[in-house]
């Protein structure tokens, strides 16, 4: 695991993204390190943080630009069962965040049951910025939790917004200054529940029909035969504005 740290007790793992470069970025082998460390624990509650400043500012960008339209959609349909995995991980699955959770990263916080977030955490789905679009399943997920129009709004435009609007918009559950503290203590709360019956109602709330993740993946394959895409990579990596042609 060098992507990330895994703590461990009796009914609980908490598994912090630590990457080596600034505000954690997700890339496969960090997503396979999450996936791996749920995997070995079927029965247990799970919180995921960020060390250092960030929860996660999402997929690593500087590995787009060499990136091929059929690496994308792969990186995007592996990323999108992992992100069912985590959403459909039997037992509560808890995201602690601060400092961002963009693109990725916030997608990975979507797929998990609760967001706890600082109020001063910025989260949002920016890629379309980028010339791309999210690829983990965020456009579903924002759907899903804010309704068509609002989430349409948000995801269209790349909006980043404060944990405080995020929890008045219903993305965040609560806001909170120690964000794993709190996270630690509705974990404790689970331990304290029925397992059986807790299993089965996170079952029926979060079952769901899939065809719309398998296109997102299709689509998110496809933007990166786009001009459109490297030119947004360029620009985030040289720090200017991105110039879109629509070719
Ligand atoms: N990838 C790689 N490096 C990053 C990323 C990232 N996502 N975000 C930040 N960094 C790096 C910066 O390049 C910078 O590195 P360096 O110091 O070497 O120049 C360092 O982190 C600090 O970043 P900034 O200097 O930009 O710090 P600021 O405080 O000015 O800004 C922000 C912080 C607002 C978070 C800014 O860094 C930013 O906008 N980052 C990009 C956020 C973003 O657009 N995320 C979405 C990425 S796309 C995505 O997640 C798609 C998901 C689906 C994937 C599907 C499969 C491919």
């Amino acid at each position: 695991m060098n992507n990330i740290e895994v703590e461990k007790s009796e009914k609980l793992i908490k598994i912090w993204i630590r990457r080596e470069i600034p505000l954690n970025p997700l890339n496969m082998d960090t997503m396979e390190e999450i996936y791996e460390a749920i995997r070995a624990n079927p029965e247990k509650i799970v919180i995921i943080a960020g060390r250092n400043k960030a929860f996660s500012a999402g997929a690593d960008i500087k590995g787009f630009l060499e990136m091929k339209p059929s690496d994308a959609f792969h990186f995007s349909t592996r990323g999108n069962d992992i992100m069912h995995f985590i959403a459909q991980h039997p037992m509560p699955v808890i995201a602690a965040i601060h400092g961002y959770a963009l693109g990725g990263g916030f997608e990975l916080a979507l797929a998990c049951d609760l967001r706890i977030s600082t109020k001063d955490a910025v989260l949002g789905l920016p890629e379309v910025t980028l010339g791309i679009l999210p690829g983990f399943g965020g456009t579903q997920r924002m759907k899903e939790l804010l309704g068509e129009s609002i989430a349409f709004d948000f995801v269209s435009r790349g909006r980043k917004i404060k944990g405080e609007e995020a929890l008045n918009l219903g993305l965040v559950n609560y806001t909170s200054d120690d964000p794993v503290k709190f996270a630690e203590q509705i974990a404790e709360e689970y331990a304290g529940l029925p397992p059986i019956a807790l299993k089965y109602i996170k079952r029926l709330i979060r079952k769901r029909n899939d065809r719309l993740f398998e296109e997102e993946a299709e689509y998110f394959g496809k933007i990166f035969e786009t001009s459109d895409q490297k030119e947004g990579a360029s620009a985030f990596i040289e720090k200017r504005k991105a110039h879109f042609t629509g070719r």
